[in-house]
């Protein structure tokens, strides 16, 4: 039968993209990520596995190569559902069992998901897919379209594209439209159009407050960045650096980098008090920082980036006479005034979940309206489809004579125009950040004074197994291995309005720790302590952690 013959192609194809005997692979926070060397039999299985899943949903799905912040020599490969959004988490077992049946068991696994979801295999599929800027992503995207076109999948390729644009398009095609044009072209013409309608409401900027130094990471973010400025209508004046031209990709620079360092990026001239952002590596992430007048650096990471379109979009509620319920959702990393602000002044529920966007959207999707950011830059906004409407219909509603009220729904609209909803998207972000910015003629060091962060420390600690240690209550506390929660709880006594946690990173293969207190000094020696604690209680290796 035909079916024989297709399996028989796959059977063929994959011994072309062979398994390494014996490596097991885990779909991690944001889909597979290691050593681009590991990747390519995983790559051609992800093509496998989004024909099934695009068969099953009967809708097309997405499939972006991309290691995000990692470093350029390692790649990964995340799935994208057809809202745009991460694939289901049953999906990420299926993906597990097929990145890891040894080569002569691949097509027994293949089968077994097949007969589980009950997928007709006549039922067609779609793929879109898209790469970022490392060397290796040409070839293991090739790998994922070899797979694809195996099981007799449709495909198109975008080719170098952000991993938010790749979801956009998804979203785009699986809602006939309705989101926006699948295209470059239809996602610079939304998303610019949000902007400069939500610019025109601040008519009489100085070019000084036009202004953005912008940090590529020398990624795809930087390339694509350069295509929208022509859309922008003059309403932003860019300064990009580290656009791909000449230095390596996320190395001394990017978001991560900017947040975790809590130190400027390399290859960036900056004035004094002038709005600066990063983004990273495959541009899902966005943080702003500037240097004041005695040259100090102040970062603004993802939950001042929260709080700042939480406090605008509240307002402008209030302002509008819409009664929505607003919600922010963060992780365990959130700044600790960030979240006292968000529940005590601007009183508005804050969630807390683990860490990856899959869990914080998943979250948000319970409000009306669901602000959700990590403190790492990577976040948006969702609105329900009952939000929508009621902003969509104030917004058309030409009967309305106040005057404050008309602008407040228009200014709604626009916000909902220029946020990507399907995930959290640098370019996005910065658009809207721009544009509240703007509107409420704020500079970068007012939008600074909303709060002030405690200070704090991030570390990695390397461990001969990092699924030791594992974690509840959203990653704030360790369950095993025995007895280190019990210490960290002793460390974090001695010292003021301190906070720490420890878990381990689901894409690289270490251990994150986090502390904060209320000196600078105090986070990095409590850091220092648990990273001590985790190095002598989880199987440390390399030597013991030394302070910074
Ligand atoms: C990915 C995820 C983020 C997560 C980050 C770090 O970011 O998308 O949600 O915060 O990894 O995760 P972990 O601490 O588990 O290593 P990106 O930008 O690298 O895709």
């Amino acid at each position: 039968s035909t079916r024989m013959t297709q399996f028989e192609k796959v059977s063929q194809n994959s011994a072309l993209h062979p398994k390494p005997v014996g490596l097991v692979l885990q779909y991690g926070t944001a889909g597979f990520r290691t050593s681009a060397e590991e990747l390519d039999h995983i790559m051609f299985r992800m093509g496998l596995l989004a024909v099934l899943r695009s068969k099953k949903t009967k809708a097309t799905i997405g499939v972006m190569v991309t290691a995000s912040h990692n470093p350029e020599e390692d790649n990964g490969v995340k799935l994208v559902d057809p809202m745009g959004e991460m694939v289901t988490p049953t999906w990420e077992e299926y993906a597990m069992q097929l990145a890891n049946a040894e080569q002569d068991a691949l097509l027994t696994a293949l089968m077994d998901i097949i007969k589980k979801e009950a997928i007709s295999m006549e039922q067609e599929a779609n793929i879109f897919i898209g790469k970022d800027t490392r060397q290796s992503s040409e070839k293991l995207s090739q790998a994922v379209l070899e797979g694809v076109l195996s099981l007799g999948g449709q495909v198109h390729d975008y080719g170098v594209v952000t991993t938010p644009q790749l979801h956009f398009m998804v979203r785009c095609q699986n809602t006939q439209g309705c989101y926006g044009s699948p295209t470059l072209e239809g996602y610079y013409q939304k998303l610019s159009q949000g902007f400069v309608q939500l610019a025109k409401h601040a008519p009489n900027r100085t070019d000084d407050q036009k202004h953005l130094t912008v940090d590529g990471a020398n990624g795809v973010g930087a390339l694509r960045l350069r295509d929208m400025e022509r859309f922008l209508q003059n309403q932003l004046q860019i300064s990009l650096f580290n656009d791909c031209s000449a230095g390596k990709l996320n190395f001394q620079c990017g978001a991560d980098y900017v947040k975790v360092q809590q130190k400027p990026p390399q290859g960036v001239e900056m004035s004094m008090g002038e709005r600066c952002c990063s983004f990273d590596g495959d541009a899902d992430r966005i943080v702003y920082y500037y240097k004041d007048s005695v040259g100090c650096f102040h970062l603004l990471d993802g939950d001042k980036i929260a709080t700042l379109i939480g406090t605008f979009i509240k307002d402008m509620l209030t302002q509008a006479g819409l009664d929505l319920q607003i919600a922010v959702v963060q992780t365990a990393y959130a700044n600790g005034s960030s979240t006292r602000y968000l529940e005590d002044i601007l009183k508005v529920t804050v969630c807390c979940t683990k860490t990856g966007v899959k869990h914080l959207h998943h979250a948000a999707q319970e409000f009306d309206i669901g602000v959700y950011f990590e403190a790492n830059g990577h976040g948006t906004v969702l609105f329900s489809n009952a939000a929508l409407e009621k902003i969509q219909q104030l917004a058309q509603d030409s009967s309305i004579k106040d005057e404050k009220k008309k602008t407040a729904a228009q200014l709604l609209q626009s916000t909902v125009n220029v946020i990507n909803q399907a995930v959290g998207d640098a370019i996005s972000d910065m658009l809207l950040v721009e544009g509240v910015l703007a509107i409420q003629g704020l500079s970068v060091q007012q939008w600074d004074t909303m709060y002030h962060d405690l200070p704090n420390r991030q570390r990695k600690i390397k461990v001969a197994d990092r699924r030791v240690i594992t974690t509840t209550d959203a990653e704030r506390r360790a369950v095993t291995p025995p007895g280190l929660q019990e210490t960290v709880d002793k460390l974090v006594k001695k010292y003021p309005q301190s906070r720490a946690f420890v878990r381990p990173s689901g894409t690289e293969d270490i251990i994150r720790i986090y502390a904060e207190a209320d000196t600078q000094e105090n986070a990095d020696a409590l850091a220092q302590e648990v990273c001590l604690a985790v190095y002598r209680l989880a199987g440390g290796v390399g030597g013991e952690p030394k302070p910074l």
